[in-house]
């Protein structure tokens, strides 16, 4: 079983990543990451925190001369942060219980600071937001960064570009960009958007929110082009590949609503505009030698993939670390209070299409090797040929 956990916090020493797992073989290099973690970072809209990190993996285990190893990948990854927090993270015990510097009293509506400090029973929410801080997604794209390298060598490409963001939505181009190609040309684009006029509308809405100390949300589409047809299955509802990928993205901070294929439309239209009609495809194989007309369902039927492109958005609410801050309580005394202003960033829509490309390629591959098994890339490669001519042999039955 494919799994990764990541620790760490915001402004601790370091993040860490550890992704079990994963296939013997695998050819993987830092660089394969360090790739994915440089596209995570970029995007109008960050704060300055992004010109303090320039986040790279260092490999503590798993991997040698180039190659996994089958054990563990455990990633660490620096917050060159920390050296300014160090005195206010110290995990050491501190002499005669001076007050905290930055001590969080004044949870900001909207984040997790105030269920996290009943829940947790903490007077300081930076215990809670430290984690709760989207730094930890850095971990969790070094993990699908691997996902990606290994679906790679079975021609699955994941990709994402931003649809929507701040009340400004980006018009389709007529023909999209194969997904192969589609980061590169999302990535050359400041908000990773494929709609050069809506992304000048969108700075200007980033400016301006700047400007009133307030924030913004959006929407990422992300799709996975090359999977074949069977990963997940109808048979329990913890093995359906759609609820796993929606789970997955939802789990994205700030992520408030996941849309497969059509998504939400669906419910608006009639049967006949929404299923995608079956025509006998000898060459397609991949998908057992069919071919839909059209991709509403965004990949999946019933759970299970069908070999269409998979299709996902997913929507991001603004972040609630506003600098002209909303009304909230200070905890001490329980009188009313403007919140904490942090440190944040206006918008961070780009980075979180990034990071939904990395959950969704963790887990794409954990299906794969679900399906597909093997210890090594050698043996998932047969078995993975092997499904492959037998779809192919299929005729007439
Ligand atoms: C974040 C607040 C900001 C962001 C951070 C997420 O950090 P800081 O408080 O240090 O300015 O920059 O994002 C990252 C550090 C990152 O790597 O994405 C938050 O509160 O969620």
């Amino acid at each position: 079983m494919l799994r990764f956990t990541t620790a760490g916090e915001s402004h601790g020493p370091a993040l860490v990543s550890i992704l079990e797992g994963m296939v013997a073989g695998l050819p993987l290099v830092a660089a394969d990451v360090d790739v994915e973690l440089a596209r995570r970072q970029q995007g109008y809209g960050r704060g300055r925190r992004m010109k303090i990190e320039s986040d790279r993996v260092e490999f503590l285990s798993g991997v040698r001369a180039g190659e996994t190893i089958g054990s563990p990948i455990a990633m660490l990854l620096q917050n060159r942060d920390w050296k300014n927090w160090q005195e206010i993270m110290d995990p050491a015990p501190r002499e005669g219980d001076p007050e905290r510097k930055r001590a969080v009293t004044r949870p900001r509506p909207g984040h997790v600071d105030l269920s996290g400090m009943l829940k947790y029973d903490r007077d300081d929410a930076r215990d809670v937001l430290e984690r709760a801080s989207a730094r930890e997604t850095t971990a969790r794209v070094a993990a699908g960064a691997i996902c990606k390298r290994f679906l790679r060598e079975f021609g699955i490409t994941v990709a994402s570009h931003v649809v929507h963001l701040g009340g400004v939505d980006a018009r389709r181009p007529d023909k999209m960009p194969p997904t192969a190609e589609l980061n590169a040309v999302a990535d050359a684009s400041q908000l990773r958007t494929l709609d050069r006029d809506a992304e000048q509308k969108m700075i200007a809405r980033i400016d301006a929110a700047k400007a009133e100390g307030d924030t913004l949300g959006g929407i990422a589409e992300i799709i996975c082009d090359g999977a074949p047809v069977g990963l997940g299955s109808h048979v329990a509802w913890d093995r359906k590949l759609d609820g796993r990928l929606a789970a997955a993205l939802m789990s994205i901070p700030a992520v408030k609503a996941v849309e497969i294929g059509l998504g939400v439309e669906c419910a608006r239209r009639k049967g006949s505009d929404v299923h995608d009609e079956i025509d006998p495809d000898e060459t397609n194989v991949r998908a057992g030698r069919v071919r839909r007309r059209s991709n509403r369902a965004g990949g999946m039927e019933g759970g299970i993939s069908n070999a269409e492109q998979i299709v996902l958005r997913a929507a991001m609410k603004p972040i609630s670390t506003l600098m002209r801050p909303l009304g909230t309580i200070e905890m001490k005394t329980r009188d009313p209070a403007q919140a904490v202003a942090e440190r944040s960033d206006v918008t961070a829509v780009p980075a979180m299409g990034v990071i939904a490309e990395g959950m969704t390629a963790f887990v794409v591959a954990q299906a794969f090797l679900e399906k597909f098994g093997g210890d090594s890339l050698t043996e998932t490669r047969r078995n993975y040929e092997n499904y492959i001519s037998s779809l192919s042999e299929r005729q007439g039955r």
